[in-house]
């Protein structure tokens, strides 16, 4: 049986790339019956297994194991989530950010942050919002993340994220607007994602892109761009794991004086310790006290 890549789900279709050869095309297939009985769904970035059909489609038979798996958007296999923050329009929100950084983490992506419309600084005539975005980088490169500073006008660091994502999946997420597609179709020319001014999302409350879709870029890495979130909730993760998704806890929280220390009011954090010391950066540590506190109401509530 031939194996291919699954670049596309839509209508209880799988569009699967055969990885035999790179000429033939992309082809219409159904899953097994025996997948929906037993609950199993094919997810975008899936390898599979697949058998051609007389009428020209073909069938899903067997999905080979996955790297990694998200629920949304819902794709398999992906090995970096590149966050996507406009410096403006709309404004860098960190909050978020660590949101997704949580995320990321515990799906075990590799993240790496873009801080787009990088041109939008050149008409801030005090330099206040440079020199934000130059904080939020250092801030974000002592965590220990890779930051790059981009712009799909003028083409700013557009390479540099391109040659990030060769031979592999990665998946683009950030909140509607910051400029997902654009630097996609900034990266690869020919390519004509649709695109559309903040106002007109705002309006129409509504994103531009609507399904999780592989796009092949030309060094073998494949991206899926998808519908900006602007909310992601934290029920598929358990409290406790969620100090581990801030990575820089981790040297200090080995040191802590309690086991399962949950660095809010134990005394003997070392966690606290950094954070006091000016070590663990503030709003980090401030966004784990929000997102921590969230966490708590819900399963409350559920
Ligand atoms: N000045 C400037 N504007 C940009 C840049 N990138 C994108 N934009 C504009 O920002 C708006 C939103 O861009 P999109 O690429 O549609 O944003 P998106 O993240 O794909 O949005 P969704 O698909 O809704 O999630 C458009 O009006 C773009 O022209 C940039 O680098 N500089
Ligand atoms: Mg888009
Ligand atoms: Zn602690």
């Amino acid at each position: 049986m031939p194996e291919g890549l699954i670049v596309k789900a839509l209508s209880g279709y799988y569009y699967v790339k055969p990885l035999a050869s790179a000429e033939e095309n992309v082809l219409q297939c159904r899953g097994r019956g025996i997948f929906k009985k037993k609950g199993i769904t094919p997810l975008v970035g899936d390898r599979v297994l697949y058998t051609p059909t007389e009428n020209g489609e073909g069938t899903v038979d067997e999905i080979l194991p996955r790297v990694t798996e998200l629920i949304r958007p819902p794709m398999a296999n992906a090995r970096h989530a590149v966050l996507l923050f406009s410096v403006k329009e709309p404004d860098l929100n960190l909050q978020l950010l660590d949101k997704f950084l949580v995320h990321i983490e515990h799906a075990g992506l590799r993240p790496l942050i873009c801080l787009t419309k990088e041109d939008l600084l050149n008409g801030d005539s005090h330099g206040q919002d440079r020199d934000l975005t130059r904080q939020v980088r250092e801030l974000y490169e002592k965590v220990g993340y890779e930051v790059i500073v981009t712009s799909s006008l003028t083409g700013a660091g557009t390479d540099q994220v391109k040659e990030r994502l060769a031979g592999q999946i990665s998946v683009f997420a950030g909140q509607s607007g910051v400029g997902k597609s654009s630097l996609l179709n900034a990266m690869l020319p020919g390519l004509s994602l649709e695109t559309s001014e903040i106002s007109l999302k705002l309006g129409r409350g509504r994103h531009t892109t609507r399904h999780v879709e592989l796009i092949e870029l030309d060094n073998g890495g494949y991206v899926a761009d998808t519908p900006g979130f602007s909310q992601l909730d934290f029920l598929e993760l358990g409290v406790e794991e969620l100090s581990s998704c801030f990575i820089e806890f981790a040297e200090y929280a080995e040191q802590c004086k309690f086991r399962g220390c949950s660095h809010l009011h134990e005394p003997g954090c070392q966690v606290r310790g950094a954070v006091e010391e000016g070590r663990i950066v503030a709003s980090r540590y401030k966004h784990y006290v929000q997102f921590y506190e969230e966490m708590k109401d819900k399963k409350r509530r559920y």
